[in-house]
């Protein structure tokens, strides 16, 4: 969305510029300006969900929405993440949950349902990803991202892209974010802090020094708790007394950390957003029980890994061109092998039967504790498995998983089995994924 372009400011609730100095947007009269002498001048935007997993649920039952609500419970009872209403009575992420409900016996406790926050994280990724390619994603509701070099392509400064996006993902997804805007990596996250929920806070570098002057040790990335009872042994609380000291000083003391108080205290913080690599190959492996030779039992392994391989590729949209088959032998020998195929796939049964025949190939009684399939050479899932070179029984089998897949996401992976995995699913379910 284009938004026009002000003097160092900009109304959050209806975007428009907002030039002066009046506490109030006058096109929409709403008190949420942001103004900043350097807010048309910073790139470097950390944006953060606010209690992500409760706003979440929040969202999808309108009944939660002025309650307290406290996501957690399951196996570790610990609270995932509280709302911003059951933080007023001082519920907190990790408390144990009996703790949590001393604190505020009123609040409703919903189990995590981690798949969905998982999708609703990957939705706000995407639009992310949508005002650049420079994103790096932190965690599952956080992400840095660089807007330098994009005021051309949104025809508005970053400041006022970050405003406009905050204001889609509420319309559009229905939670709230918080925005950190600052000229390096430290500070936005810092400010994406400052004025949580729906918070906008920028840190100029006009700024930077006096502001973490009055901020304590711990503000610094990487400084914990112990690490700060040391520094306090030291007499050091504040940021501000890092910033008198020498870094020969500081490296002395506290040896490579030093060299990050001394710069980091000062506001400098050279790295960059990095965004995360693509990922070079997709495979799952498991390790069985009991060492195990015959291909009886092999098999059934390999169709379930093939699928769970299949599954992940449609779901990111890619495919395959290289199959890549992995056995451990029972003393510990890796062996690889791989087959280029004539195109990229991203089916089940191409990934299955390519991977069968290597597999054949070394069975002559040795016994396995391990095996894998995966597919390399990844590519745009636009080029896979094109009709014209799929034989047609490979077709046939490409609408039926289709079906299978689609069968599979109304009743659940158990429902629907293919004569290969048929309660073989102890022996075939895959533990591990890179
Ligand atoms: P955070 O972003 O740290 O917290 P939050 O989004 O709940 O709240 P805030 O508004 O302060 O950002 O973590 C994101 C999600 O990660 C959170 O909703 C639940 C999960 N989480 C845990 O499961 N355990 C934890 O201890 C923390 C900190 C988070
Ligand atoms: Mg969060
Ligand atoms: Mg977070």
């Amino acid at each position: 969305m284009a938004v026009n372009a002000s003097a160092h400011g900009i109304c959050r609730d209806c975007l428009a510029p907002a030039a002066g100095t009046g506490k109030r947007c006058h096109s929409c009269g709403s008190p949420r300006v942001l103004r900043h002498p350097e807010l048309e001048a910073l790139p470097l935007a950390h944006i953060d969900c606010d209690a992500f997993y409760a706003a979440v649920e929040k969202r999808d039952n309108p009944d939660l929405r002025d309650k307290p609500v406290i996501i957690g419970g399951g196996k570790r009872g610990v609270v995932s993440t509280a709302c911003y209403i059951a933080r007023i009575h001082g519920v907190r992420s990790a408390m144990p949950m009996f703790k949590a409900l001393e604190a505020c016996p009123e609040a409703i406790v919903v189990k995590p349902d981690m798949e969905k926050y998982v999708r609703v994280g990957r939705q706000v990724r995407a639009m992310m990803e949508a005002l650049t390619p420079m994103v790096e994603p932190i965690s599952i509701d956080e992400a840095f991202l660089d807007l330098a070099g994009t005021q051309k392509l949104h025809g508005a400064p970053p400041a006022h892209v970050l405003a406009a996006f905050a204001r889609r993902i509420e319309e559009e997804i229905g939670i709230t974010v918080s925005v950190g805007l600052s000229y390096c990596k430290f500070l936005a996250k810092v400010a994406s802090d400052l004025n949580k929920p729906r918070g906008f806070s920028v840190i100029g570098r006009a700024e930077a020094l006096d502001f973490l002057a009055g901020q304590p040790v711990t503000t610094i990335w990487g400084v914990g708790k112990a690490f700060a009872a040391t520094l306090e042994r030291d007499g050091v609380r504040m940021i501000g007394q890092l910033q008198r000291m020498e870094k020969n000083d500081l490296m002395r003391r506290y040896g490579t950390i030093g060299s990050r108080l001394y710069h980091l205290s000062r506001g400098e913080d050279e790295r960059t957003v990095k965004p995360r690599g693509e990922a070079k190959s997709v495979s799952s492996e498991t390790t069985f029980n009991h060492d195990i030779s015959a291909a009886s039992d092999l098999v059934p392994v390999l169709r379930a890994l093939s699928e769970r391989v299949s599954a992940r590729l449609k779901k990111a949209d890619i495919a395959g061109r290289t199959v890549v088959l992995k056995l451990k032998t029972a003393d510990f020998r890796i062996r690889t092998r791989n087959r280029q195929l004539a195109d990229p796939t991203r089916l089940a049964d191409r990934i299955f039967h390519t991977g069968l025949d290597m597999l054949m190939r070394e069975l002559d009684g040795t016994r396995f504790r391990l095996l894998g399939v995966g597919v390399s050479d990844l590519t745009d899932a636009a080029k896979a498995d094109p009709p014209d070179l799929v034989d047609t029984l490979s077709h046939k089998r490409a609408l039926a998983e289709g079906a299978i897949d689609s069968l599979r996401e109304k009743f659940g992976r158990e429902a629907v089995e293919t004569g290969y995995t048929f309660g073989r699913r102890r022996a075939g379910q895959p533990q591990r994924e890179e």
